[in-house]
């Protein structure tokens, strides 16, 4: 790999609809992308961090700031000494502590360049085994349940082959009983409650058993293993942790402890593909099934977590939707739903996409040359 330098790029982009969650409401996706330049050849990275620390501890300005002072200097270290790949560059990030969403970027805009350059794709690469993944839809808290049924009733004439619905205390038993009531027991249907509720809640939420949920979400805080194992044994619901899987490791223990029997994986929340493909490794060998987490990423990132998607213990529907469930305008080719609800993988080398530039300066808020 021939690296030049790294680009930082900030894009504002906006969402279809405002998507609530229990932690705050997004109108509009404020985006750190990372191309990496070789001769001839780039790769792209897309950063989920969100503009502020709601959903974890890290945002757009800080992984900024990281990336430029903290994990560039171990970029231009393995360049100057010719060993720059992306498994070594993983090894050499780790004595810098957090910042996964960073380094997921960075990492990502690597590997999309080496594997642009030897003609393959993320999906080849990371070990795919369908051409084609199933596509669920995150549905934020809505103002009125009358609202969230046409949102649903309107995902689900799409094609959409699982609901999600986001949770709150004040927005939970009376949504799902609201959405299982018309749209019938054979809905897949999930909810999601990114840490809003405590331990204290678990009779109320035990209140969810009777309507048959794929899963629940992330309930408690994210560092409350022992009591998501608590949970699990009060309700008969299925608890699946997002923020708590921070790495391979951290799967392991949650699956030990008995906190978790479903796993979404979000390969930013763990520092790349590479750890994602572990967490995912971790998981079959426990026979915990996963599906992949989303971030409303755009289509670069959505392209490398349909790939990942492929894999064989993927076997429930991801967030990974369509394009136009997030934006009127993608800055890739847009992501589309077949007949099935699926979303194919793209089949050209590296990510597969490549985003349009004219659209991209745009929309670009800021840029910044790093070189090596
Ligand atoms: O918890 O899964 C989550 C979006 C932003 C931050 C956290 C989450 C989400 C989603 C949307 O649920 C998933 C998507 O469609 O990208
Ligand atoms: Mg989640």
């Amino acid at each position: 790999m021939n690296l030049r330098g790294l680009e930082l790029r900030r894009i504002a982009l906006p969402l279809v609809s405002p998507f609530r969650t229990s932690f705050g409401t997004e109108t509009a996706r404020d985006v750190l992308l990372v191309r990496a330049a070789g001769d001839g050849a780039e790769g792209w990275g897309e950063c989920v961090a969100m503009s502020e620390p709601l959903y974890s501890s890290e945002h757009v300005d800080g992984a900024a700031e990281v990336i430029r002072r903290f994990l560039l200097p171990e970029v231009v270290a393995l360049a100057k000494a010719g060993e720059l790949t992306v498994p070594r560059l993983e090894s050499s990030l780790e004595r810098i502590k957090g910042h996964p969403m960073a380094k997921a970027a960075v990492l990502t805009a690597l590997l999309d360049l080496s594997l642009r350059e030897s003609g393959t794709s993320f999906g080849t690469y990371l070990g795919a085994v369908r051409p084609t993944v199933p596509a669920g839809v995150s549905v934020g808290i809505m103002s009125s349940i009358p609202e969230l049924l046409d949102a649903v009733d309107g995902y689900r004439a799409q094609g959409y082959v699982r609901i999600k619905l986001k949770i709150e205390p004040g927005w939970d038993v009376d949504a799902v009983r609201a959405v299982r009531e018309r749209f019938g027991d054979d809905l897949l249907l999930q909810v999601d409650a990114n840490t809003a509720y405590t331990l204290a809640d678990a009779r109320h939420l035990a209140r969810l058993d009777p309507f048959d949920l794929l899963l629940i979400e992330q309930p408690l805080p994210e560092d409350d293993l022992r009591g998501h194992a608590a949970l699990a044994r009060l309700i008969r619901t299925p608890v699946c942790l997002d923020e708590s899987i921070t790495s391979a490791r951290a799967a392991a223990d949650a699956i030990a402890l008995g906190a978790t029997s479903v796993v979404n994986v979000k390969p930013g929340r763990v520092g790349g593909y590479l750890e994602a493909r572990r967490v995912h490794d971790v998981c079959a060998a426990n026979g915990v099934p996963v599906w992949c987490g989303g971030m409303l990423e755009t289509g670069l990132g959505r392209a490398a977590n349909v790939a990942l998607a492929a894999l064989p213990n993927f076997t429930l529907p991801g967030d990974t939707s369509a394009s136009d469930r997030y934006f009127a305008r993608d800055i890739t080719e847009p992501f589309v739903l077949d007949d099935a609800g699926h979303v194919a993988l793209p089949t050209g080398p590296g990510l597969g996409v490549t985003p349009d530039l004219d659209y991209l300066t745009e929309i670009t808020t800021a840029t910044e040359w790093l070189p090596l």
